[in-house]
């Protein structure tokens, strides 16, 4: 399907100035920042020129990138996969100590770090002697990058690379143990590309693209950049992206396609009347389940139908998913075009529809974990397997259960973790939840729930009874929460998913 030799930069940034479309704009920043694609092209090369003639970089090193979401982030991203190198991106709030593996499993010999970011790298920087070069970005230092690029010509041809050279680690937002880091191709670059955007989003050359997941993370890296940038258009960055730098972002910048996570749409629902007022029309949700109560408030508030699509850091982006006209009342969808999808049982036999089972999928990118022992639990018979359980139906729709470690046995009775958060947020006083099950002598596990309520809400027996008898109006009712906890926040990953295990240890 791609050439023998590719490099996914110059397919997704070079293309486009050599067919005359280098004065359209590609990013869009606060404070006025406007890059075309010549510009982002000229800075991309010069990062390559910077990485090749004075850090030493040969094609295959290994380039650690620290930044938020911003304008520089995009050109060193670039910058290092046209010069053959791959880009390890992390997480802005990893610390020193998370660093450390990272740099230690990915043998990541350079960094480009954002000023902002540098101290923990410097943290990091003793006890890790493989990482030889280090340059800073956006920062007020007389000899960082920018005073490098200033040097060069602005003029880099990509790499020949080949079609299957890394061009990506991209580490998974692993709860315990050793990082996980996953290889991806230049041709999985650009699998992506003609996958979820090109037969579900369907964006157009004058979309404007905006959202909130870190370009560490490939939720938003492909959302927020290689998307928009496989079919010509723009995209928004922003280094703060909660809900009130949303909605300013999409009111200021006319943004037309949304990519943010469940919790984020259930915030901003609150703006209806001002989204009405924008171009907004596609708005993307995946990292973890989308509630139904919040696919109802969100098309209630805005009239945008969201788009629900399941992806992961193994299989870089979203493989499950439908448009607006084909999205079925609790369904993440169907498997995009390229992708098989099948529900598995423990004998790794095919489950019949309606039965549930563990998610197994196959298709043009796949779990390639940089030498760990776990490929062998991802990747079984060829199919990978996700980690999460889920139903299909004749059709061919998936419906998400829970991740298979977050199904509660109670009684007897299998309980989804996630079907009883859904039931506890349909109640207005509900903000957030989270639910588990806990130790329990006579059933085995009860169903706990951990509650944020709205502003107001009196966090007493009464509201407790109230939540408890909601549930089981709404969903079987043995499936109702037997302990409710009021909590004013929940843990959370970087990435915005919910710690249910930090919640299970606790108890
Ligand atoms: C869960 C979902 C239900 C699911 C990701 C889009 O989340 C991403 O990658 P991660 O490696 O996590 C993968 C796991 O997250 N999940 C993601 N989306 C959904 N569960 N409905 C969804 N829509 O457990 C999955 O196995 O952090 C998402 C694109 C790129 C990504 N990396």
């Amino acid at each position: 399907q791609f050439p023998e030799r590719l490099n996914a930069a110059a397919e997704l940034l070079d293309r486009h100035v050599a067919e005359g479309r280098g004065d359209r704009v590609v990013i869009r920043a606060p404070g006025g920042v406007v890059w075309t694609y010549a510009d982002l092209q000229d800075r991309a090369n010069r990062v390559a020129e910077v990485l090749v003639r004075e850090m030493g970089l040969v094609p295959g090193n290994r380039v650690l990138l620290r930044a938020p979401n911003n304008p520089m982030m995009a050109a060193c991203w670039f910058g290092v996969v046209k010069a053959g190198g791959i880009a390890v991106a992390t997480m802005p709030l990893l610390r020193a100590k998370e660093l450390k593996p990272i740099i230690d499993k990915g043998q990541v010999t350079h960094a480009l770090c954002d000023a902002q970011l540098a101290e923990e790298l410097a943290l990091a920087r003793p006890e890790v002697s493989v990482l030889r070069e280090v340059r800073h970005f956006n920062g007020a230092e007389p000899d960082g990058l920018e005073a490098a690029m200033a040097r060069q010509s602005g003029r880099f041809d990509a790499v020949d690379t080949a079609a299957d050279d890394c061009c990506l680690f991209a580490f998974t937002s692993g709860t315990t143990g050793v990082p996980k880091a996953t290889m991806h191709f230049h041709r999985d670059v650009m699998a992506a590309c003609a996958a979820f955007p090109r037969h579900i989003l369907r964006p157009r050359p004058d979309d404007v693209f905006i959202g909130s997941p870190p370009l560490a993370f490939t939720f938003g890296l492909g959302g927020l950049l290689l998307f928009p940038m496989s079919v010509g258009a723009s995209t928004v960055l922003l280094e703060k992206a909660g809900p009130p730098q949303l909605l300013e972002g999409i009111e200021a910048f006319g943004a037309t396609t949304l990519f943010t996570a469940p919790t984020s749409y259930r915030a901003l629902a609150a703006h209806g009347e001002r989204l009405r007022a924008t171009p907004l029309r596609q708005c993307v949700s995946a990292g973890e389940a989308l509630p139904a109560a919040t696919r109802a408030l969100w098309q209630e508030a805005t009239g945008v139908t969201l788009i629900d699509g399941i992806g992961s850091t193994e299989l870089l982006h979203i493989f499950i998913s439908a448009d607006e006209a084909h999205s079925r009342p609790g369904a993440t969808g169907r498997a995009v075009p390229g992708y098989r999808a099948k529900v598995i049982d423990e004998q790794g036999q095919d489950c019949p529809p309606g039965t549930v089972g563990k998610l197994a999928v196959q298709g043009p990118t796949g779990c390639r974990y940089l030498d760990d022992p776990r490929q062998a639990q991802y990747v079984q018979n060829g199919w990978n397997v996700t980690g999460d359980a889920y139903r299909m139906d004749a059709d061919g729709y998936f419906f998400y259960q829970a991740r298979t470690d977050d199904m509660i046995i109670s009684a007897g009775y299998n309980i989804a973790s996630p079907e009883v958060e859904d039931a506890l947020m349909s109640h207005p006083a509900v903000a957030e939840c989270a639910v588990i099950g806990v130790p329990d002598e006579e059933r085995g596990q009860i169903v706990k729930a951990f509650v944020v309520l709205r502003p107001g809400v009196p966090e007493d027996e009464a509201t407790v009874r109230t939540l408890q008898d909601h549930v089981k109006q709404t969903v079987a009712p043995y499936k109702y929460p037997r302990a409710v906890e009021f909590r004013t926040t929940l843990p959370r990953t970087q990435t915005g998913k919910l710690q249910r295990f930090k919640l299970k240890e606790s108890e």
